[in-house]
């Protein structure tokens, strides 16, 4: 058995992957703020329906902890961001603030509104303590820095994931890289690991748009968010080997086609790596990485452009998809509703079931409000895997289940609002609702006082 091979050998305890869904907040809504997110910025200004965005989400997350998947819940962030504009130097009561900036530049009020933190593969890069120095499950909260409505969610991100994970024993929360281009940081949307159990150690996958020092491949018309040189802080930070470890660049030309983060074009789990041909720089490179690495189960199913066009892929977000083991050594697919509505991705769907390899079950979900800003099944969520003892660690309210289902359904209902459009956002109601409402989530799941409304006097 060669080194690489026995590093992937199981654990004792055999872990799980917990799937933790961004719980779509009250003000989601159509703001346009991602250059480089083709849906972002197609859906500018479309009324939103926020109560069907978070139902969308929730019926997701219970539909898989219903197939026996450990789910769990991150709350959302407190917008509008009046404390971040108060940071900024405006002044007056809350409704004061909200007037003034909506009155002279709604785009800047929308971006202090995003329910953008709805996209938890965002939140953070996770690695689990079978891969990290200290045996401990390591998080770095991600910057975000190339978008302003993004960079405004990583002080919140890092006291949620305190709240969802206290035990500093077995999890370390580490704060944001600093916000520089030079460390532009996407967090676990451009992040996979691959292993044989998630308690083992794995082989943790990183994909970085672009090298700030001495890079030489750019796109040219999107941004590329996510540098080398945040990877690798991220891989030092957390302690991980170069054994445990591959950095690869994702195609410049496929980010100029509006994937503007890696899992909009690839996904991974356990021994499989689900892709688009065009998705990396010097695939074959990569390629070959990842087998000596891995070891020789490790498994590469290649889209073939010819089958699925980069532009089809983006449209449908078929690899935005989550990859789910289903504990017999297969997999199912969980894609979104648009890959039915894209004939090209349904047919190949269709041939890769009926072929024989890992992923033998495609399950299909109605997400259109968050695919509508950008957002698919994968984006929703950020994957933790954990070995039985952080299970128990993990704050139990989190988990779903047919009461917190029914707990957080009711909550929607009564708090959401089903139309959301730019002019709404001046609505000095709005701000009273999000804080009743999220004050009463805090309860619900447990997470204490998190919000900047409810810490007046502390550090936001
Ligand atoms: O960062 N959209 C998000 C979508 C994030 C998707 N996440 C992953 N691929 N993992 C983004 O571009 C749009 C918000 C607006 O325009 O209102 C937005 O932020």
């Amino acid at each position: 058995m060669s080194e690489q091979t026995s590093r992937l050998a199981g654990a004792a305890a055999p872990g799980v992957e917990a799937n933790f869904d961004g719980l779509v907040g009250p003000t989601h809504h159509y703001g346009g703020h991602s250059f480089g997110n083709v849906a972002s910025t197609g859906n500018a200004k479309q009324l939103a329906n926020p109560r069907e965005a978070a139902l969308q989400g929730l019926a997701k997350m219970k539909a898989l902890a219903d197939l026996g998947y450990r789910q769990g819940v991150f709350a959302p962030q407190e917008r509008p961001a009046v404390w971040m504009l108060r940071e900024l130097g405006y002044s007056g009561s809350d409704s004061e603030i909200i007037a003034a900036v909506g009155n002279t530049q709604p785009g800047y009020l929308s971006a202090m509104c995003s329910a953008s933190s709805m996209w938890t593969a965002n939140a953070a890069t996770v690695s689990p303590s079978g891969d990290t120095a200290d045996g401990r499950v390591h998080f770095t909260v991600a910057n975000l820095q190339n978008k302003f409505h993004r960079a405004l969610e990583h002080r919140q991100t890092a006291r949620t994931l305190r709240a969802m994970f206290p035990d500093s024993s077995r999890f370390a929360v580490h704060e944001a890289l600093p916000m520089l281009a030079a460390l532009g940081d996407e967090g676990a949307a451009n992040h996979t690991r691959f292993c044989r159990d998630y308690a083992g150690a794995g082989v943790e996958f990183f994909v970085y748009g672009r090298q700030h020092w001495g890079g030489r491949h750019e796109p040219s018309r999107f941004p590329a968010r996510h540098t080398l040189e945040a990877s690798q802080a991220v891989a030092r930070r957390h302690g991980l080997t170069a054994a445990g470890t591959v950095f690869a660049q994702q195609n410049p030309a496929v980010i100029d086609a509006g994937v503007f983060h890696n899992d909009v074009i690839s996904v991974g789990n356990q021994q499989v790596l689900f892709t688009h041909q065009d998705a990396f720089w010097d695939s074959a490179s990569v390629y070959a990485e990842l087998r000596a690495k891995c070891g020789p189960d490790f498994q590469i199913i290649e889209v073939p452009r010819s089958a699925v066009s980069v532009a089809e892929a983006v449209k449908s977000y078929l690899f935005n998809s989550q990859l789910l083991a289903k504990g017999d050594g297969r997999q199912r697919l969980v894609v979104p509703e648009e890959c039915r509505n894209t004939p090209a991705v349904w047919a190949y769907l269709q041939d890769l079931l009926s072929r024989n390899t890992a992923i033998d079950e495609v399950l299909v979900f109605d997400l259109k409000q968050s695919m509508q800003n950008g957002g698919g099944p994968a984006c929703l969520r950020l994957r933790v895997a954990l070995n039985e003892a952080e299970i128990a660690a993990v704050n139990p309210a989190l988990w779903m289940n047919d009461a917190l289902y029914a707990r957080l359904t009711g909550w929607v209902q009564q708090h959401y609002r089903d139309r959301l459009g730019e002019a709404d956002l001046l609505d000095p109601q709005l701000v009273v609702e999000v804080r009743s409402a999220l004050d009463e989530l805090t309860q619900i799941l447990q997470l204490g006082s998190i919000y900047p409304f409810q810490r007046a006097g502390s550090d936001l």
